[in-house]
């Protein structure tokens, strides 16, 4: 049984130059392990806390040093030396000991570093890689698929300069056999949506914060014809061998009972369903994320009937990977889809029963990175170990995004294991 011996923190920056957290968890056998958390831009209102320093003197008042000294402080000193069962007793004990309900007292940051950090270091301890550990969390320890990859090819909203509302527009590779040819097959459409890009807008490869192509579309379906001729032109079929997936990331332009999905655009919650459920008749997308906003549950029913076997209803900053809202929406028929993010929620084992109750009842999961990302790629990891059905780490431009992407080819060479 793993004792920690030592907590360290670290603050270091994201792809878009923020301040987050890193940890390393040294264990008693010697055994020590570092891992780095991610954080969002478009983040949910009921997400875990993040906690900044607050100083505008320094990174804007975005600094990450409070939350990293209680990793060296507070946390260090109630773990070492303690021999704990396994991950659960650990993450039980940081929930204690930060003692609120959104973990707002230590920082959903520091505690889902300390987290993931013990579980690298208890990983390598037990001699298994990192997806076999995250597959022995909820099940018997054997990953038996790769995830779906499903990659943003055109970002908007909060994550470019808003010239379209929507977040983002994704590929998703659905004849893909392999990993590779998945990455392959995609690579090969976004070489396309940019060679179309610089004929219709004329404007050179210029990327979002996830790495997604952001030209100034003048419509949304601009943008949605622009995948079609883009898929078309990589000698692909739309929909047959390569789908659309979409986050319209509605909270963000949602307020006082109404979406505001462009300048002339002023939409009722039933004319934003009859908008997103006319998309769906006119491209092959195969995936809805915040469709509606995270506060307008009277109508994400409507929503899920309105598409049920068409596409998913998958809910982020709904759902917040947070087990009670989970069990809100599958009780009310709100949705069908899990996206989950670990650091919404703030530790593994909580991030694990919001997976494993989105399974018992019957939903897809789709593992998520955030859009401000580090070098690390535990996400691959937690992807394959926890059975994602689709994985959602961003484009294929940047190394934040591609480090994890490396790691699914690695993981599929080691393995073997056919994608979902
Ligand atoms: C999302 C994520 C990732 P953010 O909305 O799904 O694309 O964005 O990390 O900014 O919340
Ligand atoms: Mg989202």
């Amino acid at each position: 049984m793993p004792v920690i011996r030592r907590l360290s923190g670290l603050e270091i920056l994201d792809s878009r130059g923020r301040p987050t957290v890193q940890a390393t968890c040294e264990l008693s056998s010697g055994v020590m392990a570092t891992i780095s958390v991610p954080s969002g831009a478009s983040t949910g209102a009921h997400e875990a806390h993040e906690l900044r320093d607050g100083d505008p003197q320094r990174y804007r008042g975005l600094g990450c040093r409070r939350a990293v000294s209680h990793i060296h402080g507070e946390i260090q000193a109630a773990l070492a030396g303690r021999t704990l069962y396994d991950q659960g007793e650990l993450d039980q004990s940081l929930i204690e000991l930060d003692g609120t309900a959104d973990k707002s007292r230590l920082g959903a940051n520091a505690i889902l570093a300390v987290s993931l950090a013990f579980a690298r270091a208890a990983a390598l301890e037990q001699g298994v890689p990192l997806y076999r550990y995250f597959a022995g969390l909820l099940g018997d320890g054997e990953a038996r698929t790769l995830p779906r990859p499903t990659i943003n090819l055109f970002s908007g909203g909060k994550h470019a300069g808003g010239q379209v509302s929507i977040q983002d527009l994704l590929l998703v590779p659905v004849a893909a056999q392999t990993m590779d040819q998945a990455l392959a097959t995609v690579v090969e459409v976004f070489q396309c949506a940019a060679e179309l890009n610089r004929e219709r807008y004329g404007v050179r490869l210029l990327t979002a914060d996830e790495g997604g192509l952001a030209p100034p579309f003048p419509s949304i379906e601009a943008m949605w014809d622009d995948a079609l001729a883009a898929i078309r032109r990589a000698g692909f079929e739309p929909g047959r061998e390569v789908a659309l997936a979409v986050d319209v990331a509605s909270s963000h332009f949602y307020s006082e009972g109404y979406y505001a999905l462009s300048a002339d655009q002023r939409l009722s919650p039933a004319e934003m369903i009859d908008q997103i459920a006319a998309w769906l008749t006119d491209y092959p997308i195969v995936s809805v994320e915040d469709g509606l906003s995270e506060e307008d549950w009277d109508h994400w029913p409507d929503l899920r009937a309105r598409l049920d076997g068409r596409a998913l209803v998958l809910g982020d900053d709904f759902l917040c990977t947070n087990p009670a809202r989970i069990q809100r929406a599958i009780d009310s028929g709100a949705a069908n889809a899990l996206l989950l993010k670990v650091n919404q929620i703030g530790t593994l084992t909580e991030a694990g029963e919001a997976c494993q109750l989105a399974r018992a009842a019957g939903w897809h999961v789709t593992i998520s990175a955030r859009s401000g990302e580090t070098e690390d790629h535990w996400l691959a990891d937690l992807a394959v170990g926890w059975g994602g059905d689709h994985i959602k780490i961003g484009s294929i431009t940047q190394s934040e995004r591609l480090a994890k992407y490396n790691r699914l080819l690695a993981i599929e060479a080691e393995t073997g294991l056919p994608i979902r």
